[in-house]
């Protein structure tokens, strides 16, 4: 096993060589192979300036995430970092990949820096809920500037090697061999007698009297509900105000409010599941998969375009299929019209868009889907329809591609019967706009093969989407547990709540628009047909829930028609409307529902707490394999607060205790037909565990 940290020396260079894959991450046998090999360099006469450098495809990649939460084990970052600049000998950081975090402290604490012009630098700490916590808030402003230390640290995002050398971040951006690169300027630190600067002793410029408070304010909207941005602004106030060892003391102090923060923990939690919930419980992860090359996806309307946009924009050739010439060219013309915003940003270039849209080849023949490894169907959604399109599909395609349905809801075992290939049947889920939301919730049919939905999995991230294998039922995870937050909502509604307290208070909340603000953006009449379509299995009271119904009929769908729960003015601002109030109110008296103030925690508690019960029955049916494939569709798909991990992690935080008697609660005033108790969740809540507690 190779060393984690070695020391070796070139000439006069002493060169500390980290090891440590996937991503160098600074465990805490790196930070003592760090702190050894430094040592090493200042006791030996022969050596006259150090290189930290790294093996792998990336510069230490930050803190090992994997300790948070475990008891900090010395030696600490920080104290590895001030050992680094109070070296009497010159180091130089030399830099690839992604150096991030931790990675990107140990190099400011270095005395000279040098990159790869491929690296790229940044400070992602505030995306797990935390801040810099080995001296970058208090370093970063001295090299870059507060200005340019705000931007990167609140925002997480890293930047360039050129830039970084324009901010001040780096000395030298080199190209080909790193190592060769480095023991030259090494060496030359060495011959030119360069004096060594601690970048503790620079001052970091603050170029507004108002910066903070501006910046706060700028960002307001952005950074809201969010704890860790704040506390950023706050640790690089404090390095433009104090002496760099009080500066680092309050970052010590913020850092350890944060670690501690059920944010923090809940942002660490969502960065494990977005990575572990691509592995599929039970199939080693190297299981046979088939490869896609090509695809083909049938309806070019606003899924199928949207659709067809991600195979594309992976590379991957896409055949799009419609009856009629004029659905293929609109299709087409809303696709060329998607990319050419993006070009107009300025973050697409324009032959970028060209290769992409050579990719899509519009076609009106079945016949052209022949050789295609994978297929889409994202037509209208009624099965008569997908049935007429899979029998179609089952003919022409060849044996071994894989017919996937677009459906949100529709029973995918139900289409796989009528094909001869029902293991080659599954679901492919996407959430409009297709090209833009990164769920992909892939649905495993009854008969579907693990090869199928494996290849599923791998096509989802290789597309960039973040995929979750749920199984079938209606509507999956995702909006089988929305529709009982609307369920919900509409109860309330007739009970003596209006749209605009359940927005506010779900907007409050973190999600980022409320239900009936959302439903007036989607469209109303999309709900409407969906509750058209299950009308008869509804309960009663829920088929004379009909305020939905009323609204529509007056042709109010919401923002395409200037007004829906809202009135809209010319810009698509939202203003309550005392006509849905009244409207409301008069429902309430027909359906004989005496109206009374509902508080906001009953809105919360019956909005969300609905969905981690049914939650909790989707895990027992096993329809989701683990609770973080329920907080990855939620997080990625509706938009649940990050910072409160998702829903199941979320009543783990509130305790799963108080959950359940909540729910008894509901089930005794608003019916048990609606507020049955989860097993699972009574088990769990009885034994004083959570989703998550083993
Ligand atoms: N610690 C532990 N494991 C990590 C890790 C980390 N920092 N980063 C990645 N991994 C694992 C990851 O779980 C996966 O494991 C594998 O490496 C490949 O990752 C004191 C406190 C570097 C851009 O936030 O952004 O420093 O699933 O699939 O897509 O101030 O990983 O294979 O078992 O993401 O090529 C700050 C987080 C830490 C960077 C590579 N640093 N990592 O992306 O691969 S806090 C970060 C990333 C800190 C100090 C503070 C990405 C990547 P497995 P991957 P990738």
């Amino acid at each position: 096993m190779a060393e984690i940290v070695a020391f070796s020396k070139e000439g006069r260079v002493g060169v500390i060589t980290v090891n440590n894959p996937p991503v160098n991450a600074l465990s805490q046998a790196v930070r003592a192979g760090i702190k050894a090999g430094i040592e090493k360099g200042i006791a030996d006469a022969d050596v006259s300036a150090m290189v930290i450098i790294c093996e792998g495809r990336t510069f230490i990649a930050g803190a090992d995430i994997r300790e948070f939460g475990k008891p900090p084990m010395e030696p600490h970052l920080p104290d590895v970092c001030q050992f680094i600049e109070d070296s009497p000998k010159p180091v130089i950081a030399a830099i690839h990949g992604t150096a991030l975090g931790g990675g990107l402290e140990i190099p400011l604490s270095c005395h000279f820096r040098i990159a790869l012009s491929t690296a790229k630098v940044g400070l992602p700490e505030v995306k797990l809920g935390l801040l810099p916590g080995a001296g970058g808030t208090q370093r970063l402003p001295r090299v870059a500037g507060a200005r340019s230390a705000l931007e990167m640290i609140t925002s997480g995002v890293p930047v360039a090697a050129a830039r970084a050398k324009d901010m001040g971040i780096l000395d030298e951006m080199v190209e080909g061999d790193l190592k060769a690169a480095a023991l030259v300027f090494a060496q030359k630190v060495v011959d030119q007698k360069l004096p060594i600067r601690r970048v503790s002793q620079l001052k970091a410029t603050v170029d507004s009297p108002t910066l903070f408070e501006d910046f706060a304010k700028a960002n307001a909207r952005k950074f809201r509900g969010f704890m860790a941005p704040f506390k950023c602004i706050e640790a690089v106030k404090a390095a433009t105000e104090l002496p760099f060892p009080e500066g680092m003391k309050k970052e010590r102090e913020i850092f350890i409010e944060l670690h501690d923060s059920n944010q923090s923990k809940a942002q660490r939690h969502v960065f494990f599941a977005e990575r572990e919930v691509v592995r599929i419980p039970g199939l080693p992860d190297d299981h046979p998969t088939r490869e896609i090359k090509s695809v083909g996806v049938l309806g070019a309307g606003t899924m199928g375009g949207g659709i067809a946009m991600c195979f594309a924009n992976a590379g991957i050739p896409v055949k799009l299929l419609d009856m009629k010439q004029e659905f293929l060219d609109r299709g087409l013309a809303v696709i060329k019209k998607n990319y050419a915003n993006t070009v107009a940003k300025g973050s697409l270039k324009q032959e970028v868009m060209d290769k992409r849209l050579s990719l899509i080849q519009p076609t009106l023949a079945y016949e052209d889907l022949k050789d295609a490894d994978l297929v889409i169907e994202a037509v209208f959604e009624d099965m008569a329809v997908k049935k007429e399109v899979f029998t179609k599909l089952d003919a022409v395609c060849k044996p071994g591609a894989i017919l996937a349905s677009n459906t949100s809801y529709l029973n995918v075992d139900e289409i796989a019967a009528i094909t001869r290939r029902p293991q080659d049947v599954m679901g492919m889920h996407f959430f409009s706009p297709a090209n833009v939301m990164r769920l992909l919730e892939n649905v495993r049919g009854a008969k579907t093969l693990p090869e199928v939905y494996a290849t599923a999995m791998k096509v989802g991230k290789k597309i960039g989407k973040v995929p979750v294998l749920v199984g079938v039922c209606d509507g999956f995870v995702g909006n089988r547990m929305l529709a009982k937050r609307t369920r919900e909502c509409g109860f309330m509604l007739e009970e003596g709540a209006l749209p605009w307290q359940i927005d506010r208070v779900i907007y409050d909340f973190g999600f980022p628009m409320g239900p009936y603000q959302m439903g007036d953006m989607a469209g109303l009449d999309i709900g409407w047909r969906n509750r058209k379509a299950k009308f008869d299995s509804l309960t009663p009271r829920e088929q004379k829930n009909n305020l939905l119904d009323k609204i529509c009929e007056m042709g109010r769908y919401g923002q395409k028609t200037g007004s829906g729960f809202y009135k809209y003015d010319e810009k698509r601002n939202a203003t309550p409307d005392p006509m849905i109030e009244e409207l409301i109110i008069n429902h309430s008296k027909e359906v004989g529902i005496a109206r009374r103030t509902i508080t906001d925690q009953e809105i919360i508690e019956r909005a969300i707490y609905s969905m981690i019960n049914e939650g909790a029955k989707i895990l027992e049916e096993r329809i989701a394999a683990r609770p973080l494939d329920i907080d990855v569709v939620w997080l990625y798909g509706y938009g649940f607060p990050v910072y409160l991990g998702g829903p199941m992690f979320y009543a783990d935080t509130v305790g799963l205790k108080k959950v359940y008697d909540a729910v008894l609660k509901y089930r005794d005033s608003v019916g048990a037909e609606y507020w049955t108790p989860s097993p699972l969740l009574e088990k769990l809540a009885k034994e004083g565990k959570g989703f998550y507690s083993k």
